[in-house]
């Protein structure tokens, strides 16, 4: 049987560091959605030598954005192997042709927008903190990530707030605590 509902869609933004990933797991767990989250898409490509392995891996090591079309097929093939109906994608789209590029390849516009605010400075500290071998964990990968969020993920997250779609989390404080600014935003999902 085809899929008949149209997926309920959530965009997870905020900079490098924010919290995106950590919170996704609370909103998975407790409202079931399937987490699916660009950067761990474009490591696995790397960690499994796929054509594109090289060069996303030269991006990411500069901070840099991997073309929309790979992202996007990515994340389009996790949707399309999944039963589930309820997806969050996180840190994605990083861009406003990311976010065209998937409207376009995908059909669809996300129903909620999420995005971390979080100071420059304590996101810094979060990533330079974290020690789990990513090649972007470094202080000059980490500023050129800052800039490229300033420059190219504020836009998006500014269209969404015009559009009435972007729920703002103050991303400073315990993961509960922002756990708690987070609900809100799926009470048309509570199970
Ligand atoms: N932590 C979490 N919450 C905390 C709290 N409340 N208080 C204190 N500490 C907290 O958290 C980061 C660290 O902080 C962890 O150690 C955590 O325990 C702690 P995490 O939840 O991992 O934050 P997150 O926002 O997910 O940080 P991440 O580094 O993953 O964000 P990025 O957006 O930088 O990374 P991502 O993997 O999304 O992208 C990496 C690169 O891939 C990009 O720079 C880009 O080059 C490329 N990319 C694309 O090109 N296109 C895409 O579409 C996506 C990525
Ligand atoms: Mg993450």
């Amino acid at each position: 049987l085809e899929k008949q509902k149209s997926p309920f869609i959530t965009f997870v933004l905020g900079g490098p560091g924010s919290g995106k990933g950590t919170q996704c797991a609370k909103i998975a767990k407790t409202f079931g959605f399937m987490h699916i989250s660009a950067g761990d898409l474009l490591r696995r490509e790397i960690a499994s030598n796929s054509k594109y392995g090289t060069m996303i891996l030269n991006t990411i090591r500069e901070g840099k954005i991997v073309p929309s079309e790979v992202t996007v097929k990515l994340i389009q093939m996790e949707m399309e192997s999944s039963d589930s109906d309820k997806f969050l994608i996180d840190g994605f789209p990083r861009t406003e042709e990311n976010r065209i590029s998937f409207e376009r390849i995908v059909g669809t516009e996300p129903n909620v927008v999420l995005f971390f605010d979080c100071p420059e400075e304590e996101m810094v500290k979060r990533v330079l903190n974290r020690n789990e071998g990513r090649v972007d964990d470094n202080i000059d990968t980490v500023k050129k990530r800052l800039k490229v969020f300033r420059a190219l993920n504020l836009p998006v997250i500014n269209y969404y707030s015009e559009k009435g779609k972007l729920y703002t989390a103050n991303a400073v404080g315990s993961e509960d605590e922002i756990f708690e600014q987070v609900r809100p935003a799926f009470a048309s999902c509570e199970a």
